[in-house]
């Protein structure tokens, strides 16, 4: 029993002080394998009496399993060791500016972004994020879409296969969602924005399966329509850069905004040109209105006591407005020839101080 125990130390004693996979690898061909110094020792069991036979196998038995655990440990240890090694060794500084002689550009999309980002957070306004595979509940149920509401055939909806729990999974319509979460989880007073990409199964020349979509969200005790006029003006004017840019509410219908209104802003179409501006036509771009109370409720947020207003924008179709790009299918061939036509350079960041487009 002593020599077991010997033995025991001795190649525990190895395991500690192999280096490499190679001499960890060695100590196990020697411990454990077949003619390994573990599997010759259970060799002499045959000539020992039954009850040595019993207690030595045992001890035996029990040697192996503390070694091969060891080794196990051990494997682990070495793994992380390189993979931390590798993970030293290809470190990037990701925060360094891009260098200016590349030849890169920003896409009109995230350009557009981050216009509409700089215009509103300037007002106030925090950029909220959240899953693109969302609940059935959270993409329509909380928004007072119930199971049986034309809206969801008119948002073409795609369903991933399964049923969880909590329903149907499902590919976010719209990122209204990402507010339903920012609702449930705090407090108001609350001025969020959530951007990001959406998906309805529909595609032709002004519709594609995955688009972008900014939702802004404001809730307060006493914010009112004056608010949502005034945030929106604003918005429409400051993005496309004209101060006296006319901007009309016209009522619509959402089931999740109760007044809801579309907004337009003003255009010429004579002589065939198109432009934007004072002029005699007119062009819807958002979706806008006060939050419904069964929505604040769905978030266990009291009706009587906050209200709030609510708007959606297609970042699309802002961008092909203000940058005219006139086929929306151009957005997603990731051609670089248009891409160079259209993107923006990196160090060029929008923001309401340094301009929008530098
Ligand atoms: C459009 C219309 C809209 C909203 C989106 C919203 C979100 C919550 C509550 C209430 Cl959490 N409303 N979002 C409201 C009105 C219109 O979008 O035409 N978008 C492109």
């Amino acid at each position: 029993m002593a020599d077991i125990d010997q033995l025991k130390a001795e190649l525990l004693a190895s395991v500690e002080a192999a280096s490499s996979l190679a001499a960890l690898e060695d100590v196990r061909v020697h411990a454990l394998g077949k003619k390994g110094a573990i599997t010759e020792q259970m060799k002499g069991l045959g000539a020992l009496s039954a009850d040595e036979r019993k207690s030595v196998g045992q001890a035996l038995n029990s040697v192996k399993d503390a070694v091969a655990a060891a080794i196990e440990a051990k494997l682990a240890i070495m793994a992380d060791a390189e993979l931390n090694a590798k993970l030293l060794a290809e470190k990037i500084d990701v925060t360094l500016p891009q260098r200016p002689e590349a030849d890169g550009f920003v896409h009109p999309i995230s350009q557009t972004i981050e216009e509409v980002v700089a215009i509103l957070g300037e007002m106030g306004f925090g950029v909220a994020e959240g899953p693109e595979i969302e609940d059935d509940w959270y993409n329509f149920t909380a928004l007072n879409i119930p199971e049986d509401h034309p809206a969801r055939q008119e948002h073409d909806t795609f369903y991933l296969p399964g049923v969880g729990d909590k329903g149907r999974k499902v590919l976010r319509t719209h990122t209204s969602p990402v507010q339903i979460r920012t609702l449930l989880k705090s407090k108001p007073p609350l001025r969020i924005i959530a951007p990001g990409r959406t998906y309805r199964c529909d595609y032709d020349a002004t519709h594609s399966p995955m688009f972008h979509q900014v939702e802004g969200l404001v809730v307060d005790k006493t914010v009112h329509m004056g608010h949502l006029k005034g945030t929106l003006i604003e918005f429409c004017r400051a993005y496309f850069g004209l101060d006296d840019l006319p901007v009309r509410f016209r009522p619509s219908y959402f089931p999740f905004t109760e007044p809801s209104a579309e907004v337009d802003i003003g255009c010429t179409r004579a002589g065939g040109e198109f432009k934007i501006g004072h002029g005699d036509s007119w062009l819807e771009i958002l979706g806008c209105g006060m939050v419904n109370p069964k929505v604040l409720e769905n978030c266990g947020i009291d009706s009587t006591e906050y209200q709030g207003f609510a708007f959606g924008v297609g970042i699309e179709r802002i961008a092909m407005l203000k940058y005219g790009i006139p086929d929306l299918r151009t957005f997603y061939e990731s051609d670089l020839r248009w891409l160079r036509h259209y993107g923006f350079k990196a160090l060029d960041v929008p923001s309401m101080v340094g301009g929008l487009n530098p």
